[in-house]
């Protein structure tokens, strides 16, 4: 079928002419809820029996913008690989994919309707003490085997060729590395930082560290990144999580993805100055996020370094003193990239419901001066941090300042 957006109904008749989903005449109903940036996301349910599938079309722009947006619909396909290649090696965190349809741009995929986007979760003050252990898993097992670490040379490199993903790294480019740090047409930003804004366009160390940041994300073909892991790329409940929409997904520097999900739970910290009226319960939250960020990394390092010590192939990995300047960059790539995602989400196109939520203009422009801050001192203290309380001691001191 040549492609076309599909409305409601036809999503229907799409899945039911599928084998193995649907019986004969079943009656299914179906709802379009997509509120992402870019893709129309079809939620299909049958209720005489509960089950229940996802179809996610890409369409042919980005749905954020409208159709002066061009956007290539190839996204889906890089979007069902990707999920297919994070779901062999984390079956429980990562939607199922059942079908993929290149024409029409569309997947079918597992419904995991029963989670809540995290972002949302966060912003009501909710806590998940097994996100740590699941995100990092998910992170040491997807970036250690597609990375020259656990995969054969030549099976790494077919992959990277599989996942050039040019309009999409494109986008991050832009909107992650460039346009937030001038004077861009695609800005978006509360005109009460306006003075902080300028200082940022104004601030030349800062720029060259987020340029070397930029080269680093357009050259380091380290690993298979998800590519956007920030909080509303992740479906959770209190004992199961789900990683979903990796379109962005490209060989990349692995700090990227890391930095990604450190970033969006210290935007939430922020947030939480306009989100949470009670002093206490804002404290007692912070702490928690702050105990998140360690634990992320925490998890994330263990599990890399002991499938490292284990499964590395490549003989290299193996000389001594490797795996510990390994990683050292690792946390430095992973802080700066935090520091950049933080301060897109404030400046750029894009942001956050975490701050955009605070109705109180003025409320919403300290918080948002409260991540432009974190996200500077980051990106300026990298190379200085060696471990995950380095981190958040960053955070605590800019808090206080
Ligand atoms: C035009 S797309 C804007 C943003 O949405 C996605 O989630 C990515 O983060 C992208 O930068
Ligand atoms: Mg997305």
């Amino acid at each position: 079928m040549a492609y076309r957006a599909l409305t409601e109904q036809e999503a229907v008749e799409y899945v039911k002419g599928l084998p193995g989903l649907f019986t004969e005449g079943a009656e299914l109903t179906s709802r379009e809820i997509g509120d992402g940036n870019l893709n129309l996301v079809f939620d299909i349910q049958e209720p005489a029996t509960g089950k229940k599938v996802i179809v996610k079309q890409a369409l042919p722009f980005a749905r954020v913008v409208g159709e002066s947006w061009p956007l290539t619909i190839d996204r889906a396909r890089i979007e069902s690989e990707a999920l297919r290649i994070q779901h062999k090696y984390v079956p429980d965190l990562v939607p199922e994919v059942y079908h993929f349809d290149q024409e029409l741009a569309l997947t079918v995929m597992e419904n995991v309707g029963d989670h809540v986007i995290m972002r949302k979760g966060l912003i009501e003050g909710k806590r998940y003490p097994l996100f740590p252990k699941q995100i990092g898993r998910f992170l040491a097992q997807t970036l250690f085997y597609t990375s020259d670490l656990g995969a054969h040379p030549y099976d790494k490199k077919a992959l990277v060729g599989t996942f050039i993903n040019p309009e999409l790294c494109k986008i991050t480019e832009d909107l992650v590395f460039t346009d937030p740090y001038e004077n861009a047409p695609t800005n978006d930003f509360n005109p009460l930082i306006r003075k902080e804004v300028e200082a940022i366009w104004n601030n030349k160390p800062l720029k060259l560290e987020i340029a070397k940041l930029k080269f680093d994300f357009l050259t380091r073909a380290e690993a298979l990144l998800h590519g956007d892991l920030h909080t509303g790329s992740i479906f959770i409940t209190e004992s199961s999580l789900k990683a979903i929409d990796p379109e962005f997904a490209y060989y990349g520097p692995i700090g990227f993805d890391i930095g990604a999900v450190i970033a969006n739970l210290l935007l939430n910290y922020a947030g939480q100055h306009g989100l949470q009226n009670d002093q206490g319960e804002r404290d007692s939250y912070r702490e928690y996020l702050l105990e998140t960020v360690e634990d992320v990394w925490n998890e994330f390092v263990s599990q890399f370094v002991q499938l490292w010590h284990k499964q590395a192939k490549e003989r290299s990995a193996h000389v001594e003193g490797l795996w510990q300047s390994y990683v050292k960059r690792l946390i430095q790539d992973t802080a700066g990239y935090a520091g950049c995602k933080i301060l897109r989400r404030v400046i750029g196109l894009a942001g956050v419901a975490d701050l955009n939520a605070i109705a109180d203009a003025e409320k919403r422009a300290e918080a948002e001066r409260l991540a432009l801050a974190i996200g500077e001192a980051l990106i300026l203290g990298r190379n200085d941090i060696e471990e995950s309380t380095d981190i958040t001691d960053i955070v605590r001191n800019v808090t206080a300042r």
